[in-house]
C-alpha cells in the first residue's frame, strides 16, 4: 500500500516536472519523463514527417533524368539526397522516443500512415520542379522553423539542420520560376501553369482549419507546435504575395487581398474536400507513391541485408578482441 502511494507521489512529482519545463519553455529530453500522450503525438508527427520527406523525393526525383543542363540535373540531384537526409534525421529523432525504424517504415509500406498531401499530386512539366521548391519548400519553411523551438529537443535540433537546408531549396525553386519569366512566352506559361497547379495544395499543407484541427490546441499547449494551422498558412501568403510581384506570376486566387482592418490577408474559399480525399489516399498519385515506395524498400533489401551481416561481423571480432585483451 505504501509502496503504491510513493510511485503515485514520484507520479506526480514527475508530471509537476514536465509541467514546469514546458511553462519555462525549457526542452524535453529523450531520458525525461513525458506524458503517454505527449510520446504518443510526437511519434505521430515526427514520423508522418519523416514520410514525407522520403515520399517527397518521388515528384521532383520524375525530373532528375529530363532537367534542361547538367547544373541543374546535379542541383536537383543535390535537393533529392537533401530530402533522404531529412527523413533519416527525423526518424532517428521519433527512435528516441521507444519506436523503431522498422516498425515506422512498415506502418508507412502498409498504407496505415499518413504523409504530406502535398506529394500526391504529379510533376507535369519542368515548371513544377520550380513551383515546388518555391511553394513547397516555401510552405515547409513556414511550418518549420518554429518547429525548431519545438519542447521536445532532438525534433527541435533536427529542425535547425533540415530549414537551413530547405531555404537554399527554396531559392533554387524560385530562380527556376525566375528564368523561365524571364524567358519565352511558353516558357512563361509553362511557369504560371505549374503556379496555378501548386498553389492551392500548398496552403493545404498547413493541415485543416484551426476550427477542424483536433490536435492543434494540445499541440500548441505543450509547444510542439508554436502557431496554428490558420496562422501558418497566412504567414506563408504574406511571404509569397511580394515574392510572386518580383516573379511576374499571378496566384490563382481572384479573392486574394489584403484586409487593413484585419491586418491580414482575405483568401479565396479552399476546397478543403480535396485535402480529405487526398489524406483519405485516394489523390491523384497516392497509390503511384506508395507501390513506388514498396518497390525501392524490396530492391534495397540486399543493402539492408549486407549492412547488417557486416555490423555482425565487426561486433564478433570486437568480441574477440576483447576476449582476447581478457585473457
Ligand atoms: N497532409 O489536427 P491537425 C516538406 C492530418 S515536409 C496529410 O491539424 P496536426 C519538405 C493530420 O496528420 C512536409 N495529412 O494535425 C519537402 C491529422 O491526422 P492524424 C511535411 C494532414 O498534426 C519539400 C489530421 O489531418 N511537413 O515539405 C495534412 O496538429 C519538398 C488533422 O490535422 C510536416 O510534416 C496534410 N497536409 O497538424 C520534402 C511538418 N494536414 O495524425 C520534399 C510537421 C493535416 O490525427 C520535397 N507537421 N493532416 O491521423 C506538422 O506541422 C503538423 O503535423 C501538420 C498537421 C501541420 C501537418
Amino acid at each position: 500500500m505504501e509502496t503504491t502511494t510513493e510511485a503515485g507521489a514520484e507520479a506526480n512529482t514527475e508530471a509537476a516536472r514536465f509541467d514546469e519545463l514546458i511553462a519555462a519553455d525549457d526542452r524535453i529530453e529523450p531520458r525525461d519523463w513525458m506524458p503517454d500522450d505527449y510520446r504518443r503525438t510526437l511519434i505521430r508527427q515526427m514520423s508522418q514527417h519523416a514520410h514525407s520527406e522520403i515520399i517527397g523525393m518521388q515528384p521532383e526525383a520524375n525530373w532528375i533524368s529530363r532537367a534542361p543542363s547538367l547544373k541543374r540535373k546535379a542541383i536537383l540531384m543535390a535537393k533529392v539526397q537533401d530530402e533522404a537526409g531529412h527523413g533519416l534525421y527525423l526518424y532517428s529523432a521519433t527512435e528516441t522516443l521507444g519506436v523503431t525504424r522498422d516498425e515506422l517504415t512498415e506502418q508507412l509500406l502498409a498504407g496505415k500512415a499518413k504523409y504530406s498531401s502535398i506529394f500526391n499530386y504529379p510533376t507535369l512539366s519542368w515548371a513544377d520542379i520550380g513551383a515546388i521548391g518555391w511553394l513547397v519548400d516555401g510552405a515547409a519553411i513556414c511550418n518549420q522553423v518554429p518547429l525548431c523551438r519545438c519542447s521536445y529537443a532532438p525534433y527541435g535540433r533536427a529542425m535547425v539542420r533540415i530549414c537551413k537546408e530547405e531555404s537554399f531549396h527554396q531559392r533554387q525553386g524560385f530562380e527556376i520560376l525566375l528564368t523561365l519569366m524571364r524567358g519565352t512566352p511558353e516558357q512563361q506559361r509553362m511557369a504560371q501553369d505549374a503556379v496555378d497547379r501548386w498553389y492551392w495544395p500548398s496552403l493545404m499543407m498547413f493541415g485543416p482549419p484551426d476550427a477542424d484541427s483536433p490536435n492543434s490546441a494540445r499541440s500548441m499547449g505543450w509547444k510542439i507546435k508554436r502557431f496554428s494551422n490558420d496562422e501558418l498558412r497566412q504567414r506563408f501568403v504574406a511571404m509569397l504575395v511580394p515574392q510572386a510581384e518580383a516573379l511576374g506570376v499571378t496566384l490563382p486566387d481572384p479573392d486574394l487581398r489584403w484586409n487593413e482592418q484585419r491586418q491580414a490577408y482575405d483568401l479565396g474559399p479552399i476546397d478543403w474536400s480535396e485535402l480529405q480525399e487526398v489524406i483519405a489516399g485516394r489523390g491523384p498519385c497516392n497509390a503511384q507513391r506508395l507501390q513506388r515506395r514498396r518497390e525501392a524498400h524490396e530492391d534495397g533489401a540486399w543493402v539492408r541485408e549486407a549492412a547488417a551481416a557486416y555490423a555482425a561481423k565487426q561486433a564478433a571480432s570486437r568480441a574477440a578482441a576483447t576476449a582476447e585483451a581478457v585473457a
